[in-house]
Order: C-alpha cells, then sequence, then structure tokens
C-alpha cells in the first residue's frame, strides 16, 4: 500500500490544484493564477474551508498561498475575469471558479459558453446538492420528476469540453486529472467542468500521497504532416491573389513573427478576424488590418477577388466571412492551418491540423523562391493607403461633422482615437459587445502583439469590466482600457467592487449613448426602426419609448462603488482625463471616464455585410422594403463545398 494522506475531497482538489504546472518550448508557469469564488451553503464548508485552511497554512509558514483566493461579485464575471486571464496568458494559464449550489453555478454558464467558444481554458467547480440525497430537496434543488440524477449543473455538459460529477471521493482523481488534461490541450480546450455534491466536498478520505505531487501538463506543437504542407505550398504557388486570413490561433501559438517571416518572403497580404487582430503590426506593408462585416476596405476588397485564402488558427465565423460573402471569386480555395481538426475542415478547405507556428515555418521553407507579383503589391499599398485616411478622419473628425454635435457629445471615433493615441503601445484595449467591437476591429491600430483584446465569439455584454481585471492581472505592467457601452456597463458593473478591494488598476471608459446604438442600427437596416433600442420613458401621448432620456447616472453610479470617476465633455477633457489615468499608480484601483457620444454618427464602412434575417411578410414597409435588400445580399452568399485538391482527378474543373 502507498502512504496515504487524510483530506476531504475539497482540501484534496485545492491541493492538487495548487501544484499543477503548464509547459512549452521549456517555459513552466503555475497552471492556476488563483481561484475566484462566491460562497453560499454548497462550497463554504467544503472547497471554502480548504482554501482557508490552505491560506492559513501558506501564511504562517510565511509563504504566498498556491491557490489563492479571490472573493468576486457575480459568477458570470468571475468566469469572463478568468478566460480574459487565459487569453492574455496564451492559454498557459487560468483560473479556477468555485460557486454555490444552484444559482450561483448557473451564473457561471454564460461564462462556461464564453470560454468553450473561444476555445480559452478556464475550470469551473459548481457545487451540487447532496449526493446522498438525505435532506433533499435543499435549498436551491431542480427535483426533476422523471429523473434522479439531474441538477441544474447538467446544464453545464454542452457548454463544457469535459464535464465530471465526482459522487464518491474516489472518483476524485481520475476526475482532475481528465479535466488538466483538457485544459492544456490546444485542440481541446474551453470550460472544464468537475461539479461536487456539497456533501461530498466535505467528505474525508486517504488519498495516495502521489497525488499532490507537483505536475507538469506539457502544451504540445504537432507540426503539420509534410505531404500536407507540400500539397499547401503547391496550392499557394498556382495562386495569384492569395490572401492570408489571421484568427486567434495566431496568438496563442506566438506565431505572429513566424506569420511576418511568410509575409515578408511572399508579399502575401493579412487580414485579421477580431482574435486574431494585431497579427501583424499596424503599418507593416502586408497588414490590411480588420476583415469581413467590421472589416477595412483594403482587406474587404483583396477578399472579393483572392484566389487562394490561406486561414489560420481561425474558426471563420460568419463576420470573418461576411456572412460567405466577402469571397467572390469563383475558383477561392481554402487552406486551413488550425490544431483543431474540427475549424482546419471548414469551407471544404485544405486542412492542415497543426499548431500554427510549426505550420507557418514549414510553409514559408515549402514556398521559398515563391512571391506575389509587383502589382498585386502596388494594389496593397493602395488600397491601406486608402482605408487608413478614412481611419485617421474617424479620429480626427472634420469641422463639419463636430461642428454638428450638440454640445457635450463627442463622435466615436474620436474616442477610439484618443485612447489609442494617447495609450503606451503595449496597453491593452478590450471590448465585447456593442457598436465598440466593430468599430475597434476597423479603427484600433494595434501596436504590440497582446495590445488588443475584443471577446466577439460570444460577444458577450458586459464582458468588458470583468475582462479587464483578468488582463491588469495576468500583466500588471500594461494599462488596460475597457471599453464599454452604457448597456454593457449595465449589465455587470460588479467587478469593480473587486477591482477596489484587490487595489486592481483598470481604466474604463464608458461610452454613454442611452441605449442600444448597434442593435439601434441594425434594426433600422432590418426595417424595423430602432423598436425597443433606446433608454427613453415610454411617452404617454405615443404609448413608445420614444419620450425623453432617463435621468440615470452611471458616473453617480460607479463613484457609489468606490471608483473614481472623470467625466468628459470635450476632446480636451478626455485627453486629459486618459493621461491622468495612466499616471496613476498601479495599485490605484479602477478608474472611470465616463463620455458622452452621438450615436448617429458612424464608423467608415466596411462595404461588406452581416446574415441577419428579415421577415419575409410584413405589414410595414420598412420591413419589406429590408427584405428586398437582403434577397439581394443573400444572391452572393456562397456554399464553399468544392473539394480543394491538388489532384487533378478531383475538385471543379
Ligand atoms: C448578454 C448579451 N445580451 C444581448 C446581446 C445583444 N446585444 C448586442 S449589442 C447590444 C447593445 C449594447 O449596448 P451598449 O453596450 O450600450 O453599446 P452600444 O450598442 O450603444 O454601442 C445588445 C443588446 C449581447 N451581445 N449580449
Ligand atoms: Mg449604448
Amino acid at each position: 500500500m502507498s502512504e496515504t494522506v487524510r483530506m476531504t475531497v475539497a482540501q484534496a482538489t485545492v491541493e492538487f490544484l495548487a501544484r499543477q504546472w503548464s509547459e512549452r518550448d521549456g517555459e513552466r508557469q503555475k497552471l492556476f493564477a488563483g481561484c475566484f469564488g462566491i460562497f453560499g451553503h454548497g462550497n463554504v464548508a467544503g472547497i471554502g474551508q480548504a482554501l482557508l485552511q490552505h491560506e492559513t497554512a501558506a501564511l504562517d509558514a510565511g509563504t504566498e498561498p498556491g491557490l489563492p483566493y479571490v472573493l468576486a461579485r457575480n459568477e458570470q464575471a468571475m468566469v469572463h475575469t478568468s478566460v480574459a486571464y487565459a487569453r492574455q496568458r496564451d492559454r498557459l494559464q487560468t483560473w479556477v471558479c468555485t460557486a454555490s449550489v444552484g444559482p450561483g453555478s448557473t451564473n457561471m454558464l454564460t461564462g462556461a459558453a464564453l470560454a468553450t467558444i473561444n476555445r480559452l481554458p478556464v475550470l469551473l467547480l459548481p457545487s451540487g446538492t447532496f449526493a446522498t440525497r438525505r435532506s433533499a430537496p435543499v435549498l436551491q434543488e431542480l427535483e426533476t420528476a422523471y429523473a434522479g440524477d439531474v441538477t441544474v449543473n447538467d446544464a453545464f455538459r454542452p457548454l463544457s469540453r469535459f464535464f465530471d460529477r465526482v459522487t464518491r471521493a474516489e472518483q476524485l482523481p481520475s476526475a482532475l486529472l481528465a479535466a488538466m488534461r483538457v485544459l492544456t490541450d490546444p485542440a481541446e480546450t474551453g470550460a472544464v467542468t468537475v461539479a461536487l455534491p456539497q456533501d461530498v466536498q466535505a467528505e474525508a478520505h486517504d488519498w495516495p500521497v502521489e497525488l499532490f505531487a507537483d505536475r507538469t501538463w506539457h502544451v504540445a506543437r504537432p507540426p503539420a504532416e509534410p505531404a500536407r504542407i507540400t500539397e499547401a505550398a503547391e496550392l499557394i504557388r498556382s495562386a495569384r491573389r492569395p490572401l492570408v486570413v489571421a484568427g486567434g490561433g495566431v496568438h496563442y501559438s506566438g506565431a505572429e513573427a513566424a506569420l511576418q517571416a511568410l509575409c515578408e518572403a511572399t508579399g502575401i497580404p493579412v487580414g485579421e478576424s477580431q482574435a486574431g487582430k494585431g497579427s501583424l503590426p499596424h503599418g507593416h506593408p502586408q497588414e490590411m488590418g480588420a476583415i469581413g462585416s467590421t472589416g477595412t476596405t483594403a482587406a474587404n476588397a483583396l477578399a472579393r477577388e483572392a484566389d487562394v485564402v490561406i486561414g489560420i488558427g481561425t474558426r471563420w465565423s460568419d463576420f470573418t466571412t461576411a456572412s460567405r460573402t466577402a469571397f467572390q471569386a469563383g475558383e477561392a480555395r481554402f487552406v486551413n492551418i488550425n490544431i483543431a481538426g474540427f475549424d482546419a475542415g471548414k469551407h471544404a478547405g485544405l486542412s492542415v491540423v497543426a499548431d500554427a507556428r510549426e505550420a507557418l515555418t514549414a510553409l514559408t521553407a515549402a514556398l521559398d523562391g515563391y512571391a506575389v507579383d509587383d502589382g498585386y503589391r502596388a494594389e496593397q499599398a493602395g488600397l491601406w493607403r486608402d482605408w487608413d485616411a478614412r481611419a485617421e478622419a474617424a479620429y480626427h473628425p472634420p469641422a463639419e461633422v463636430t461642428d454638428a454635435l450638440a454640445d457635450g457629445l463627442l463622435t466615436q471615433g474620436t474616442v477610439i482615437g484618443c485612447v489609442n493615441e494617447l495609450s503606451d503601445p503595449r496597453d491593452v484595449v478590450i471590448c465585447a459587445a456593442g457598436s465598440m467591437p466593430g468599430d475597434l476591429h476597423k479603427l484600433w491600430r494595434v501596436r504590440d502583439r497582446r495590445g488588443y483584446h475584443v471577446e466577439y465569439g460570444y460577444s458577450c455584454m458586459g464582458y468588458e469590466v470583468p475582462a479587464s481585471l483578468g488582463v491588469r492581472l495576468a500583466d500588471p505592467t500594461r494599462d488596460v482600457f475597457a471599453m464599454v457601452g452604457d448597456g454593457g456597463y449595465l449589465m455587470m458593473p460588479t467587478e469593480l467592487v473587486t477591482a477596489v478591494q484587490e487595489g486592481i488598476k483598470v481604466i474604463v471608459v464608458l461610452v454613454q449613448n442611452h441605449g442600444f446604438h448597434s442593435i439601434g442600427s441594425l434594426s433600422e437596416e432590418l426595417g424595423s426602426q430602432r423598436f425597443g433600442t433606446k433608454y427613453r420613458y415610454r411617452d404617454p401621448g405615443t404609448g413608445r419609448l420614444d419620450g425623453d432620456v432617463l435621468p440615470v447616472d452611471l458616473a453617480a453610479n460607479a463613484r457609489s462603488l468606490g471608483v473614481r470617476v472623470i467625466e468628459v465633455t470635450s476632446r480636451n477633457d478626455l485627453e486629459k482625463a486618459i493621461r491622468q489615468a495612466k499616471e496613476a499608480p498601479g495599485d490605484a484601483g479602477p478608474i472611470l471616464i465616463h463620455v458622452q457620444t452621438d450615436p448617429l454618427v458612424h464608423a467608415p464602412d466596411s462595404e461588406s455585410w452581416w446574415d441577419v434575417p428579415v421577415s419575409q411578410v410584413a405589414d410595414l414597409e420598412s420591413t419589406r422594403e429590408a427584405y428586398d435588400r437582403y434577397l439581394a445580399h443573400q444572391h452572393g452568399q456562397k456554399a464553399f463545398l468544392a473539394p480543394t485538391t491538388t489532384n487533378p482527378s478531383e475538385g471543379v474543373s
């Protein structure tokens, strides 16, 4: 019999998690920076007691706890904070999240979906009702009439890349080992859930001591099959107008330099998805910026006529492909370099399953001697000059635009421009939902590979503030600017209190435009007349939400949470506020800059489309007109079904 140590399931979980490491390229780091939590009766005596005991032992020994605990304010938010941390650390490190039974746990579902969709690791420990059922139904228990073993935590199953429920202590080691493997597998990673019933957490067991050995999880860089690289190179050599689409995988793999080398050797231009933005720095000759529905006119013009499209680490979301209208050349073929076979197989592309950096390095070697012609290079340069001038005009709008603004209002482009110009190149901009992500995608000038953090896989309102804590914790040497709309702010300002408590310096730029500018514009485009998107009183005369603007004071709201607030009403004020915020010390806690914008001044058009279905029949003329426009756009959608092959006996002739 091997040596054992007697601990509860919760104590064993905490002691195990405190000793996990990840390693890639020979660099080792703690897999978990800590544990966020909110306690209730489901975890206070289990995981809560274990974390206390863990912290006490460390402090008594004069060391730091291996798994420090941080109190969050909302369970959804603490998952966002963890996921943002993981993204900023290239998926090599994340956090654990513990929540109580019932609502505490189900509050984490949105965060779980966001993590899985964005392929970002987080370990969730929802608490469950009694495994013994001794006291059933306990407070907050679902009670399913047709099945005795269903709990609310089953809702995590479709959202998790690995799910387990530990109903006996003996199951814990296998659950934890499987969870670690999935978290550190770059192709499988996402939300990983280990549900712990409240009684099981507190149960004692004799654990083999080797369970608590330090353990290092290697994060693999699988190379591509050489034959696939040869085929991909052959396809690209046949191209006259090749184009790279860079996704988040470029960043997670640290493949930026390898991508730059490929582009410089071949002259192939790059368009970027939201997660891939910053794959090349702003100003690089092959950098065409954002692509797709929120893309630049430069990248989208090249996409329209591209003959071979090389997707690297992209999920090919409909925003990236402009709902399959971006690539209009009849003969467009795809090469998909992706660590996940699932993504590499999309658009019937040539599937190259590999780590992005490894594959790019091999591909550059295989393309030796190949380059696009001078005409194509000159076209790229011209398109970019034209787009960059439009972006510059959005940063510094002409007098005819600014003079028409109501007193105290700025354009959103001005806000983006001021933050971009006054932040350090290494600072990080954060956003997730509203009109701001699209505008940032088009306009933000990225100067550092980690400088752009827009969550657009789930585009979850409320991500911005909690994410800012995660990004700052991941790298306290950078200032973070969370750009959040009034709608997004109202959904989740909660973690500002956590930032006050922990002295975490985050700069929140709150853009007040009294409602949903983004969905309002979309609604208008689709013939729905901005219905239900304004934060206005219901007008007793019309019976509609088109009365006066609500007397909502979000600056006062933030102040009431202990946040330092700076309210601005001019460009000058805004510049001063950004400088002041930057000068504040590193432990200043949260600073919120409150700015009001005119939602009717738009960012430059992307000359692109996004598929949102319009009613096929309607009484309203506005909807019928929108439906006609919809049909015209839909006409341009491509199926991307033709096999991509270099074998002349297959594919389209
Ligand atoms: C949690 C969540 N609910 C709903 C949506 C749909 N949605 C996308 S943007 C948006 C409005 C955002 O408003 P605001 O934050 O004020 O930004 P603005 O559009 O005004 O720029 C809504 C409701 C979403 N993305 N996330
Ligand atoms: Mg708004």
